[in-house]
């Protein structure tokens, strides 16, 4: 195998697909050793069947706002690969919702979902619908609307989507309301539901919780802990939420947050009721963070420019994709950071990725250090099935071990012999393996 003929050969089949592309380069470069010795992949063509999705589901849909008007939206689930368990992955709702993003993040989940050791297989879904500024009606209405098309292409042993951007705790509810409905069945087929109808504890944190997690195992690489380090976060919804409360919880400050107006810097680090104040703001869905600025003393809010310009010890992205540039490292680098982990999908840029490593920094890949998030709700799907709640300490225990394993693959797979870990390399290596040789043993499909 070569990358750079398959890359090729998917920029001629999918132009313009940039984040697809992007992330398939990855994963390609840092596979392409063990692929080619190792000629059974080859002979069964596992990376031309992997770079595609088995399937993408398009449709349309229609809902009216609160005025009475007709808006179209268009909604997607693509179903990457299901070698290793039903599809598995969240739904976006931004409007930035296009194919290519879809496949970059369905081919992501593939590698991440195997990296928890569960059963899962890999897909991703959502809608160009905007939840800015929607009242309560509106975005029940387009939930209905859009699980209307979706229900036929899901089940609790097929396909079982959870949130992501713009999809949490209440989108997850009426999505789940309308498929009961039409199916009569209430089988679990979405995570991240309310605890009174089937969710789980400690699911709503687990993605910040994991990240925390991983974040401490690295460190304690270098004989290094989390008590004291200073920690740039950026985002403020789901999982930086969680991620500022564990970071918190360990001793460590978390001093900023950042939104899509720019970001707030809290010296004094945001714990307690803080915490709370950023999860009201999220669910105000005016998506800014300035009102933090002006509703706690002492903090300064930096208007379009992104947190990665503080001085801190730990870099912790958790907002979007490709919200972290060369320059971005750069000025980290310069500020001592000893630790950069992926709280979103695919945050960091290629280069920005690049420079760190050159600089031995710590750098951990998304599909790495913010599977617990999909591994908490692999965890939901198993008490769904059992038809039992575990505590939150059985949960968040699982989650943790989950969290200490999917390190060690890293670490096994990952390990230069300069002692240094390429979490990037780990991280695509060790799930890699598992998908490809499942997929040998199920014959060519
Ligand atoms: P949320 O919707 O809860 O929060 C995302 C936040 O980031 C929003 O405030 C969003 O604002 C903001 N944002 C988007 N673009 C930018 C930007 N360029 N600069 C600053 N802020 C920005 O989503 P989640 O917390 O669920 O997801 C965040 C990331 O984590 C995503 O990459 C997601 O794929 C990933 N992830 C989520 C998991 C989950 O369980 N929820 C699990 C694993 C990963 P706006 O909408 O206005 O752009
Ligand atoms: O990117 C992700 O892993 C998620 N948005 C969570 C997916 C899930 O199925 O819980």
């Amino acid at each position: 195998m070569k990358t750079t003929d398959i890359v090729n050969d998917l920029e001629q089949k999918h132009p313009g697909e940039k984040e697809y592309l992007q992330a398939v380069t990855e994963v390609l470069e840092s596979i392409e050793d063990i692929y080619n010795q190792n000629p059974q992949f080859e002979a069964a063509g596992i990376v031309e069947r992997l770079v595609e999705p088995d399937r993408v589901i398009t449709f349309k849909v229609p809902w009216l706002d609160d005025e009475g008007k007709v808006h179209i939206n268009l909604g997607y689930r693509v179903q990457f690969n299901n070698a290793l368990g039903p599809y598995k992955g969240g739904l976006r709702f931004h409007p930035s919702v296009n194919l290519s993003i879809l496949k970059f993040l369905g081919f992501e989940q593939i590698f991440k979902n195997a990296l928890t050791t569960l059963p899962l297989g890999g897909a991703k879904g959502g809608s160009d619908f905007n939840p800015k500024g929607k009242s309560q009606g509106e975005i029940m209405r387009f939930c209905q609307a859009f699980m209307l098309e979706l229900w036929k292409n899901i089940g609790a042993e097929t396909d079982v989507p959870a949130g992501d951007i713009g999809v949490g705790g209440r989108e997850i509810g009426y999505l789940y309301g309308m498929y009961k409905k039409l199916t009569r069945q209430h089988t679990g087929v979405l995570t991240g539901k309310g605890l009174n109808w089937g969710g789980s504890l400690i699911r709503p944190e687990a993605t910040g919780y994991g990240v925390v997690y991983f974040t401490k195992e690295m460190l304690a690489t270098l004989g290094e802990t989390l008590e004291g380090k200073t920690i740039a976060v950026s985002g403020f919804g789901n999982v930086a939420w969680g991620a500022v409360r564990k970071a918190t919880e360990l001793g460590a400050k978390v001093v900023t947050l950042s939104g899509p107006d720019g970001y707030v810097y809290d010296p004094a680090g945001i714990s307690g009721e803080k915490i709370d104040y950023m999860l009201e703001l999220r669910a105000t869905n005016e998506d800014i963070v300035e009102p933090y600025a002006h509703e706690f003393d002492g903090v300064e809010f930096v208007a379009g420019r992104h947190p990665w310009e503080v001085k801190a010890d730990i870099a912790l992205p958790c907002a979007t994709q490709n919200e972290l540039n060369e320059e971005d490292a750069r000025h980290l680098i310069d500020n001592g950071c000893m630790c950069v982990t992926e709280g979103a999908n695919m945050p960091c840029t290629p280069e920005a990725i690049h420079l760190l490593q050159e600089n031995s920094i710590l750098f951990s890949p998304g599909k790495a250090s913010n599977a617990g998030g999909v591994a908490t709700s692999g965890l939901e799907m198993s008490q769904n099935a059992l038809k039992m709640n575990w505590t939150a300490r059985e949960v968040d225990d699982r989650l943790h071990q989950i969290m200490i394993d999917i390190h060690h693959s890293c670490v096994r797979y990952g390990k230069r012999p300069d002692g240094y870990v390429d979490y990037v390399k780990g991280a695509n290596v060790a799930g890699f393996l598992k998908v490809a040789n499942a997929m040998l043993d199920l014959g060519v499909l």
